[in-house]
């Protein structure tokens, strides 16, 4: 990173003409000569012209909550590659929840029990890459039921129930590699979850074909929110980036940062224009009623139709240079495309898209405004006011900027759209509003998610916490309230208003999620609520115990060596917050059951001997009495 001081940054490139005022001046600030994408550092020198440092305007939030008080947002954040996503208390940034996903957790046993085994598809070892979490929607906004996350790492779509808050399924996007961007369809509900595949790969990719890339090609998926099935693919030119659906349910859109097609760097950076590639949903899915699509090999249930240049399915906006974010407006008539390798956002006009696809205009006639912003745009975020927030990321700011006064300013009127430019610390990705990707936007805090925190928290070694920024945005001015240091780049967040979310305070017995060991008790003869016995089927031995703090129905169980065992516990209470867990000491076992769950764990029994096992949840006065004694027999 460059230091400010650095005489050299002193030593700047003649500006670009056409760079309006703000962002000429930014550039004079904060690029040196030759200043690569991630040299330029904000480190909270002075800012932009229209930048004063904000004084606390008229109409502010609060920001302390006193001990006791509750959060009025929930924030869910993705974990980047630490596999899980977090629910965060919005305004405090108090971390409330870790919910496992694609990682295995030895504090809840996620990818340890068989439950979570069975989520995992039986392959808890994989790692994840979480980016974009996402609530479903019923007519354009939150309906708390679920929350979808994608894994780049390694091309899935994961599902979290929201009254459980833990992941119930988990889809393998079959022909595609890294997804990437991910959205729902908002309207009239959540009936599509859009996942993009970002990487082109031969098609088949079986070890021929790799040299003709030309050849190579990715797909949008489109995953049914209910089955977690895939419901189509669609193969496109370029890659795929980011996404967003609008507010009438017709369209999805993504943007495309290599339609040269390229397989390496410079190669994805010669074009001045990518595109934008919007998906006519009820064509596409016309087109599989009409049975117009093939399968690929390996996954002969999901359709795929072919949506490259040319297709009726599909329209190709060109838009400068690389673009990143693709986000829809809450008054669902603009979407914007942000420019990265441009200063500049694209704002598309949806309600023009009907016409595009009957050929009534051209691709470019439904770009609304096209103006500059800043360096390195990468996402924006609305508030109910008509403003839209772009993160800057070479600038290290976020802009505030009006739709309306931008639009003007495109069709030649001298109005000033950029509203304010505030320095963030540093280089934000994404960004986000309360409420922001809803009809139900109401401009009361930004989440500036920045890619480094460099000096702004105690150091602790090498590796930095990333920050996310709070900012209030309800008065005129956008006022930086807090650093929220946050761990292995999560990337993106969602902010809920709580009234959306309706969290179970207990389990019920009739959870599908452990729906599967009560059908294996069913067939032991075993009432989970009440019996505590062990079953012996060959070398395979079931232990049903229950619990209730601070004990478990049994104090011992013998097995012999050599058993598979598996311990299927209950928990019997029915106190809010008394979970208990089950760990085997020296046996790589633990798990989680919270009051009224059943919960799993199948271990194999090597070492003759006692092996005592303990309770891992703090529950009772007496929980470190909470234990008892596998006793191993010789074989
Ligand atoms: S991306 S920093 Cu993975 Cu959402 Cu934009
Ligand atoms: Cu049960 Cu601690
Ligand atoms: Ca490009």
């Amino acid at each position: 990173m460059i230091d400010p001081k650095d005489p050299k940054l002193g030593d700047i490139q003649p500006d670009d003409e056409n760079a309006s005022e703000h962002v000429r001046f930014s550039r004079r600030l904060f690029l040196g000569s030759g200043a690569a994408l991630m040299g330029a550092a904000g480190m909270g020198l002075g800012g932009s012209l229209v930048s004063t440092p904000a004084k606390a305007a008229e109409g502010h939030n609060a920001v302390a909550l006193a001990p006791g008080e509750l959060d009025e947002y929930y924030g869910f954040w993705s974990g980047g590659h630490s596999g899980e996503v977090r629910i965060l208390g919005v305004p405090s940034m108090r971390e409330l929840m870790r919910i496992p996903v694609f990682n295995i957790d030895s504090a809840t046993g996620w990818g340890l029990t068989n439950e979570s085994k069975e989520v995992l598809n039986h392959k808890p070892w994989l790692t994840g890459d979480c980016h974009h979490p996402h609530m479903s929607m019923t007519d354009g906004k939150y309906d708390g039921k679920y929350v979808f996350i994608n894994d780049k790492a390694n091309s899935r779509v994961a599902r979290i129930r929201c009254d459980i808050m833990k992941t119930d399924k988990i889809t393998e996007i079959p022909n595609v590699q890294a997804i990437h961007g991910l959205r729902v369809q908002k309207v009239p509900y959540t009936k599509y979850v859009f996942a993009n595949a970002e990487y082109r790969i031969p098609h088949p990719n079986d070890g021929t074909g790799m040299d003709a890339i030309d050849k190579y090609y990715t797909m949008f998926s489109a995953v049914d929110a209910e089955s977690m099935k895939v419901a189509f693919q669609v193969i496109v030119d370029g890659n795929l980036d980011n996404t967003d659906a609008d507010y009438s349910g017709k369209y999805a859109f993504s943007t495309c940062y290599n339609t040269e097609g390229a397989v390496d760097l410079a190669g994805s950076m010669r074009l001045e224009r990518d595109h934008v590639v919007i998906f006519n949903i009820e064509r596409i899915e016309a087109a599989i009623k009409a049975g117009n699509y093939q399968t690929l090999p390996g996954a002969d249930d999901v359709p795929v139709v072919d949506g490259r240049t040319g297709s009726e399915l599909t329209a190709y906006v060109p838009v400068p240079k690389n673009p990143h974010g693709m986000n829809t407006a809450p008054d669902g008539r603009y979407a914007v495309a942000n420019g990265k390798l441009s200063p500049t956002v694209t704002v598309l006009d949806i309600q023009k898209f009907d016409d595009l696809f009957d050929g009534k205009l051209q691709p470019r006639d439904v770009v609304a405004a096209e103006v500059e912003v800043g360096l390195g745009p990468l996402h924006t975020a609305f508030d109910n006011r008509g403003n839209a927030y772009t993160t800057l990321f070479i600038d290290s700011q976020i802009c505030k900027w009006n739709l309306e006064n931008a639009i003007k300013a495109y069709q030649g009127e001298q109005v000033e759209y950029i509203v304010q430019k505030l320095d963030v610390h540093y280089q934000p990705g994404h960004n986000h509003t309360t409420m922001g990707e809803t009809r139900d936007a109401d401009g009361k805090w930004l989440i500036s998610l920045c890619k480094f925190s460099k000096d702004r928290f105690l150091p602790c070694g090498p590796l930095h916490a990333e920050n996310d920024q709070l900012i209030d945005i309800s008065g005129d001015e956008m006022k930086l309230v807090h650093d929220g240091p946050t761990y292995a780049e999560p990337h993106d967040c969602m902010l809920v208003h709580r009234s959306k979310v309706k969290p179970a305070k207990l389990w019920t017995r009739d959870d599908p999620y452990f729906a599967k060991t009560a059908e294996m008790a069913k067939q032991d003869g075993v009432t989970l609520e009440k019996d505590n016995k062990v079953i012996r089927d060959g070398n395979k031995v079931r232990v049903y115990m229950t619990s209730v703090a601070p004990a478990y129905g049994m104090d011992r169980f013998t097995v012999k060596q050599g058993d598979e065992v598996t311990v299927v516990i209950t928990n019997l209470d029915q106190i809010e917050d008394v979970t208990h867990g089950f760990c085997v000491v020296n046996h790589g076992v633990q798990m989680e059951i919270g009051p009224q769950q059943t919960a799993s764990i199948t271990f194999k029994a090597e070492q003759p001997g006692v092996h005592w096992y303990y309770c891992n949840w703090f529950c009772h006065a007496l929980h470190m009495e909470m234990r008892g004694r596998m006793i191993v027999e010789k074989a």
